[in-house]
């Protein structure tokens, strides 16, 4: 009897240390960025946590750099179901997502605080409504600090520099017309290719963070970069609605908890990260302008003329009154 109850429990210990990992659910989550970015760091944070809050039962897997393609392409699969998670800008799915489209509207917010706000409220909701309409679930949102411009021969400091420069941008509306109101030419290019763009000279210029310029070596093509900051679009991170639907609710509670404390923690890194990506690109080479010495008066009269059109719905009107007027 004392002899099989040690055995008894040497089975169950060994079933303890073996079990939740033998059954643990791997999910796969897609990354355009490279391991270091302050993305995926947090991404890796978010990992970490969901296994140890489900005693290893799920397990993210991040296929960062790119691995498994682009963003849009994430964005197609994880509505399709055949992803199970992706983090992409919310830029990215303008094309599907009605409220995306209004948030990538030029110079709608003031501060990156008053973006956090009017995600946190109604607006937030409606596009997670949209999103969840399209076969995905919103987890979190990730800082994406402020798009600028940057250039290879010269800044733009005025809107008549725009004229006949080639801008590179992601695939959306907004920013094909917001180029072609300033006097440019808009190039949809992939994110992971803009690097070939500009050494083979196929484009003058871009638009993005400081991280992302700096991360993805731009600033070595692009010197010139000026603080336009004509757009705060987060980040988000989806989950497809298929993965979601087959969790329990223990578990879908644990990927919330996990995904928030995730965006929590980079909201507390970005300005380091910005302040850091600044120092590398001033100090190989990069010329910052600031806000200041730009033509925005200029150069925000052009922009705004977008807002009659992507703004032409009453209640679209509305809700971008709103964000203008909010705190
Ligand atoms: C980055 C963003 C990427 C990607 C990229 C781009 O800031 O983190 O997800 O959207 O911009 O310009 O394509």
């Amino acid at each position: 009897m004392q002899r099989s109850l040690g055995v008894l429990s040497i089975f169950l210990a060994l079933l303890g240390a073996t079990g939740p990992t033998a059954c643990a659910r791997e999910l796969i989550a897609a990354e355009v960025h490279p391991q270091g970015h302050i993305i995926v760091k947090s991404e890796e944070l978010l990992a970490s946590r969901l296994d140890e809050l489900t005693l290893g039962a799920l397990k993210i897997t991040i296929k960062h750099s790119g691995q498994l393609g682009n963003e849009n392409q994430y964005w197609d699969k994880v509505r399709g179901g055949s992803l199970d998670i992706a983090r992409v800008n919310l830029g990215v799915l303008v094309n599907d997502v009605p409220a995306a489209k209004l948030l990538s509207l030029p110079y709608l917010f003031r501060t990156r605080d008053h973006m956090w706000r009017v995600l946190a409220g109604d607006f937030g909701k409606r596009v997670a409504a949209e999103v969840e309409k399209t076969g995905a679930v919103v987890l979190a949102y990730y800082d994406s600090g402020t798009r600028s411009f940057y250039t290879t021969k010269k800044p733009l400091r005025v809107r008549a520099d725009f004229e006949g420069q080639r801008i590179r941008i992601q695939n959306s509306p907004v920013y094909k017309d917001l180029i072609t109101l300033l006097g440019g030419t808009p190039v949809v290019i992939g994110y992971d290719k803009v690097i070939d763009a500009f050494k083979n000279g196929e484009i003058d210029g871009a638009e993005n963070n400081l991280p992302s310029y700096v991360s993805s070596e731009h600033h070595k093509y692009a010197r010139y970069y000026v603080f336009d900051e004509h757009s705060s679009v987060p980040e988000v991170l989806l989950m497809s609605k298929k993965a979601w639907d087959t969790l329990s609710a223990d578990q879908k509670k644990a990927v919330m908890q996990a995904s928030e404390e995730s965006s929590t923690h980079m909201k507390r890194l970005w300005a380091e990260a910005e302040a850091q990506a600044l120092a590398k690109a001033k100090k190989e080479g990069a010329v910052v302008i600031d806000k200041g010495d730009l033509g925005m008066a200029g150069i925000e009269a052009y922009a705004l003329k977008l807002y009659s059109k992507y703004a032409a719905d009453p209640r679209d009107l509305e809700t971008v009154l709103t964000i203008l007027q909010s705190k």
